[in-house]
């Protein structure tokens, strides 16, 4: 059984009109072209919503900066009893928005479930962090004079985030950037605009009961050209943008070009390095659901094993028996691993990834296979796949949103798998399996992963969100979520204050009149 009757989960999040075929939901200005959200789990199409317009953004940009300016003189703690509340509808609701996340995106329920996680997680940890977003003190070179700084809102923020977390990156920044005392302007991936839908639906009935002005969430719907009028748009001093490289590096460019502020979290090549020392049991279980967890989908997503020599054929073989376990199919039924590509254009993706290694002189040893019939019919399921590959082909240097996994051996020292590890145009996350101190320890070093993360005895996915998630390189460098990835969303003031009759000039200047 598939335990879902989708019509009930739309009604639960409020998205009606479902028959005659067009959603809009609340406070939501589209009145574009219409855009048609299938489901990849079985090709229904759920629900046509209409794209934001160039007139309908004004009136969005109108309702954000008017919402602005009574926003940021809440105190913070208030602005976080409010993300409280939000955090606790998301609990009402969790299951219905774990199942359209499940159901429009094709991620398996108990990672649906997973990711509404990760915005509760959120939204706590924006509800403490209201009452602290401090500054420091310093102590002026001057007699009588006093110097702090403060972190002040910076305004609206904008937000563009992908279709494989279709709902919780959008909180990471949303939930801190309301603390902190902006407004947000989304634009969800117009591949799962349902779940923006949802998620808008839910926080504008916070807002509504709190009585305050409903522009302090914004939604906006549509492709590239509608994030274009936010990444150009000067009244937006932060774009915060999820995504791939590619277009990660026009987001970067068409914010500088008028020095606004971007944060960019984009494309992984995520390895994991299994030394020796690994422990079998949890190298296997962490790579497996690495590579085939969320079809391969995530910007964590495993890519890589680089296996030392002398374990290369047990680790290979404890691998490959494990994918023969790996069931495929309807991601809301719980005894499936692994549910569907995003789309057809993914599945052409990913058998293009597998001729290509082929090519390379790349050896298959879990052969792909786009599946087909009964519990197929949207052609978006996929078989994982397992080719032994060497670090410097080209597709391997690539990141392939879907389940392909390579084998690389390496060996001597752990210098030489750390090498192949950070040979790779993209930094995002990265992991060791080793028992021995000394690897994990050198891992960990400077002179270790220059990837944003590092893990020992984790696979590379599944970060919580307490740490700051992002990398380095073609990942962007950008920062979100948990420790002091807040303070991109505010501007830094400092403050000197002179308590005397005197004028003494800094750095002891005499200018006497
Ligand atoms: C992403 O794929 O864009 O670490 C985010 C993880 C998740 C987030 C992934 N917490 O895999």
């Amino acid at each position: 059984s598939t335990g879902y009757n989708i019509e009930t989960v739309l009604n639960v999040l409020g998205i009606g009109n479902i028959n005659n075929g067009t959603s809009t939901g609340i406070n939501c200005f589209s009145n574009g072209e219409p855009i048609e959200s299938f489901s990849p789990v079985d090709g229904q199409l759920i629900a046509r919503v209409k794209a934001t317009s160039k007139t309908d953004y004004e009136t969005v940009m109108n309702t954000a900066t008017t919402a602005f300016k009574k926003w940021r003189m809440i105190p913070a703690p208030q602005r976080g009893e409010v993300v409280r509340q939000f955090g606790d509808k998301l609990r009402e609701k969790k299951e219905a928005l774990g199942k359209l996340v499940s159901y429009e995106m094709g991620k398996s329920y108990q990672e649906g479930l997973g990711e509404v996680q990760e915005m509760i997680d959120i939204c706590d940890f924006a509800v403490g962090l209201s009452r602290q977003l401090h500054g420091l003190t310093m102590h002026s070179e001057r007699p009588g004079h006093r110097m702090y700084e403060q972190y002040h809102p910076l305004g609206v923020v904008g937000i563009i985030s992908a279709f494989n977390f279709p709902v919780a990156v959008w909180s990471w920044n949303t939930a801190l950037a309301w603390v902190c005392g902006d407004v947000c302007v989304w634009k969800p991936s117009e591949k799962t605009p349902l779940c923006g839908i949802a998620c808008q639906n839910i926080i504008a009935e916070v807002i509504k009961e709190n009585g305050l002005p409903e522009g302090i969430s914004c939604l906006i719907n549509g492709n590239y050209k509608v994030g274009e009028f936010m990444t150009k748009d000067s009244r937006i001093p932060l774009v915060s943008a999820t995504g791939s490289t590619r277009m990660g590096k026009i987001v970067a460019q068409e914010v500088a070009a008028r020095l606004g502020r971007s944060l960019l979290e984009l494309g992984g090549n995520n390895a994991i390095i299994i030394t020796p020392d690994a422990d079998l049991k949890m190298t296997v279980l962490g790579a497996v659901f690495g590579a085939v967890g969320t079809a391969g989908q995530r910007c964590t997503s495993t890519r890589r094993l680089i296996i030392h020599e002398s374990v290369y054929n047990k680790v290979k073989q404890a691998i490959v028996d494990a994918y023969k376990q790996l069931k495929v199919g309807n991601p809301l039924d719980e005894t499936n691993h692994v549910g569907p590509l995003i789309d057809a254009k993914a599945v052409d993706v990913y058998k293009k990834a597998l001729e290509e290694v082929v090519k390379e002189g790349g050896n298959l040893i879990v052969e792909g296979e786009i599946l087909s019939g009964e519990g197929y019919k949207s052609g978006c399921y996929v078989k994982p796949a397992i080719a032994e590959a060497e670090p410097y082909f080209n597709i391997v240097q690539h990141e392939t949103f879907a389940p392909i996994l390579y084998l690389l051996k390496y060996s001597g020292d752990v210098e030489n798998a750390i090498d192949i590890q950070n040979n790779v145009a993209q930094g995002l996350s990265s992991a060791i399996m080793t028992n021995n101190l000394r690897e994990a320890e050198r891992f960990l070093s400077h002179a270790g992963s220059d990837c944003g993360i590092a893990n020992v005895n984790i696979g590379t996915s599944g970060a919580e969100i307490g740490g700051a998630f992002g990398g380095e390189k073609d990942t962007g460098g950008g920062r979100e979520s948990g420790s002091d990835a807040w303070k991109i969303y505010m501007r830094r003031q400092t403050n000197t204050i002179n308590y005397t009759t005197e004028l003494p000039l800094a750095q002891g200047i005499k200018f006497d009149l």
